[in-house]
């Protein structure tokens, strides 16, 4: 073994190897081949990015010549392009961008080239950073924002640019056009002069990748900012003030994309504080845009603790509106009715609004599947919701096809996704949650894609023809006992998590005190607002579980189409993987598999520890294939991972035991913590994260 690791060491020496900190992303140096690249247009930023990044990475001939043309043409959309095996042509600089992208992807990945068209699903997508000006990152597990700094310094330094330009490098290499450099919970600061100014050089970086610039706003930023008597969006005052500062955004910034807004939601203000509906409030910012093309992206995550199911207010709040929104507004709605669960079913909302753009929000900071510790591959969850039929307008009406413009005429699409980047060197904290970055932007350009494309692409460019670690000794050999395992592991891993958390339609059963780590199905602090305790979400009694949402319940269930609305209102006809969502059921529910509710329950808390020692596993054996560097910081968090998928196992099964009174049954690993040491600690997991 010893002289192995030595000969290793030697081969890793003779190549002239460093560690790997992973900071290359998915876009690791490799040694290119020699290319001539001849552009029939016009000199450009983008199209100067194209050619440099052909010279980069050319893996094809060596030699070869790439002819790039600009060229209008009707089968394709702004960013689409057509693309051959030497050749790409597009209607705008930008098409050819991401043209010179795909070639090169599919020569590092071994896919084929022939010559077709490639159009993106969205006209927009977008990266939502929920970072802060003072530098801190609400729900960031990768260290300080990229853009904002904590001592405010408004100094753009030659660090500063080089990082942004390798994030707008990454992203652009993706297919991601946007990214919105603020949190929702926005301060009104990013309106003043010194944070413009920086958003400014921020964009100025990010241009030549195609990436354009947004920001969140606060909507009483006319009262906290502009000094006025209110922020009512009939207000003449107010419609002035934000013309203005429009205005003033776009003399910075004249590529400037639009605005996202959090409004009447979780204690932010918003036009329900002057008695103006959401669509006075978009309306009024959409008409200070519009003279300058820019979007309004008006988020529809809205709930009150007065209702008595909070799955049912955005589609409450919002379906009265629709067809009442300005043609540059977007209602951005997340996935789940609910909030970024571990799984939810899809929002009623997606096929509901017909006279209104809707477009998809996720998240891929992992802020309820395990923070920057457990590796969770979320592109399964998104492709989830993605093909969910809403059957809002027949059969075939999935979430991608209703906000893609396939089946409601929009005039403008989008997709957005929480970002999980910050300034640790990895970027994203734990290795394969960059994964998730790249995922979500394969995903934005085409939400039809496969996961098990999206992860093998992502692992053949993450962790294939590594400069650093040993080689393999074939590529036969790498695929057989990397790729093939890892690749399973990938797309196995947000089940698995599913499982050891929230399984069978259970959600929000989190720890509050960990910052949504962990379990904390007991948590409801006296006084605290019902809505925020998991209690009224699993509503476990000695009758049984889960959350009532039929037509006897909440009624929830009717905001779904046909036949899915009879489907889930059935206990016999519901997905196991909703039951809890949609109904309560007593402990001895029969459930399809023959087993009690209660022994089911059980099973798939088990089945999920026994799948991240699974992992464990998986990783160990693919360490001759990875550098050192990064494989033993996978292998620690796996580790880590590992243990906390107990403590999620034995919390909720000693809690909820607690109610059924019933044994766990002798197949399923005995808990090794007991609730009361469980309940007093919350269980101090490591490197939980911040507790904001
Ligand atoms: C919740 C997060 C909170 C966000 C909120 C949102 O816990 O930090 O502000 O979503 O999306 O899940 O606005």
């Amino acid at each position: 073994m010893k002289k192995l690791l030595f000969s290793f060491c030697l081969l890793g020496a003779s190549l002239g190897l460093r560690a790997e900190d992973g900071h290359q992303l998915w876009l690791r140096p490799h040694p290119a081949a020699p290319v001539k690249v001849v552009a029939t247009a016009k000199n450009s930023a983008l199209l100067a990015t194209a050619r440099q990044e052909l010279a980069r990475g050319w893996q094809g001939p060596a030699g070869a010549t790439v002819t790039l043309t600009l060229r209008p043409d009707k089968a394709l959309k702004p960013d689409g392009f057509r693309l051959g095996p030497t050749s790409v042509q597009a209607a705008t600089a930008a098409g050819l961008l991401y043209g010179a992208f795909e070639l090169l992807r599919r020569q590092q990945t071994g896919q084929p080239v022939t010559t077709e068209v490639v159009n993106p699903s969205y006209e927009r997508r977008l990266l939502n950073h929920w970072d802060n000006p003072d530098g801190s990152v609400e729900r960031g597990y990768a260290g300080h924002s990229i853009f904002w700094r904590k001592d405010s310094s408004f100094v753009v330094t030659p660090r500063d640019k080089a990082l942004w330009q390798a994030y707008a490098r990454a992203n652009a290499s993706v297919g991601l056009n946007g990214s919105v450099l603020n949190n929702v919970n926005a301060s009104p600061l990013i309106l003043s002069a010194e944070y413009l100014g920086r958003a400014r050089a921020i964009a100025d970086v990010l241009r030549p990748y195609g990436v354009r610039v947004y920001l969140a706003v606060k909507f009483s930023s006319p009262v906290l900012l502009g000094g006025l008597k209110t922020a009512d969006p009939l207000d003449p005052a107010v419609i002035k003030w934000w013309r203005g500062k429009v205005q003033e955004v776009y003399r910075q910034i004249p590529d400037f994309g639009g605005l996202l807004v959090k409004a009447s939601s979780e204690g932010q203000p918003g036009p329900q504080d002057y008695g103006r509906t959401h669509a006075d409030g978009a309306n009024m910012l959409a008409d200070a845009l519009r003279p300058y093309g820019g979007l309004v992206m008006w988020r529809a995550f809205v709930y009150s603790p007065s209702d008595k199911d909070r799955a049912k207010q955005a589609y409450n709040e919002f379906k009265p509106l629709d067809g009442k929104f300005r043609d540059n507004v977007i209602v951005q709605v997340k996935n789940g009715p609910i909030d970024f669960q571990p799984r939810e079913p899809f929002s009623p909302l997606f096929g509901a609004l017909k006279k209104t753009s809707v477009m998809p929000e996720f998240q891929i900071t992992q802020e309820y599947l395990g923070q920057a510790i457990d590796l969770v591959f979320l592109s399964t969850m998104w492709e989830e919701c993605l093909r969910s039929d809403t059957y809002q307008a027949g059969p075939g009406s999935t979430v991608a096809r209703c906000t893609d413009g396939s089946v409601y005429p929009q005039k403008h699409t989008a997709m957005a996704g929480v970002s999980n980047v910050g300034l640790d060197p990895n970027w994203t904290g734990q290795d394969f949650a960059q994964a998730n970055w790249y995922a979500f932007g394969r995903l934005a350009w085409n939400n039809q894609l496969p996961s098990a494309q999206i992860a093998d692409e992502w692992l053949k460019q993450t962790f294939a023809n590594s400069a650093a670690g040993p080689r393999p000794a074939t590529a036969a050999d790498w695929n057989t006992n990397f790729l093939a395992p890892v690749t399973q592991l990938l797309l196995t891993s947000r089940e698995a998590a599913v499982n050891y958390s929230m399984p069978l339609g259970l959600h929000h059963i989190m720890s509050a005190t960990h910052a949504h780590y962990g379990p904390g199905p007991w948590w409801a602090p006296p006084g605290m607002r019902p809505d925020w305790t998991p209690p009224y979400y699993h509503q476990a009694d000695a009758s049984g579980v889960g959350f009532d949402r039929t037509t006897t319940g909440s009624n929830a269930v009717s905001q779904y189409h046909e036949p899915l609305a009879a489907q889930f209102n059935n206990p016999a006809t519901c997905p196991d993987e909703y039951l809890l969502w949609f109904h309560h059921l007593p402990w001895d529910f029969k459930m399809k598999s023959g087993r009690s509710l209660w022994d089911e329950l059980c099973a798939h808390y088990d089945l999920g520890v026994h799948q991240v020692r699974q992992f464990q596993q998986v990783w160990d054996q693919a360490q001759p294939y990875v550098d050192a560097e990064r494989f033993a910081a996978v292998q620690d968090k796996l580790r880590t991972q590992s243990g906390n998928a107990v403590v999620w196992k034995d919390a909720c099964l000693l809690y909820f035991q607690q109610f059924s009174h019933r044994p766990i049954p002798a197949t399923v690993e005995p808990p090794m913590h007991t609730l009361e040491a469980l309940i007093t600690n919350d269980v101090q997991h490591k490197d939980a994260g911040p507790a904001n």
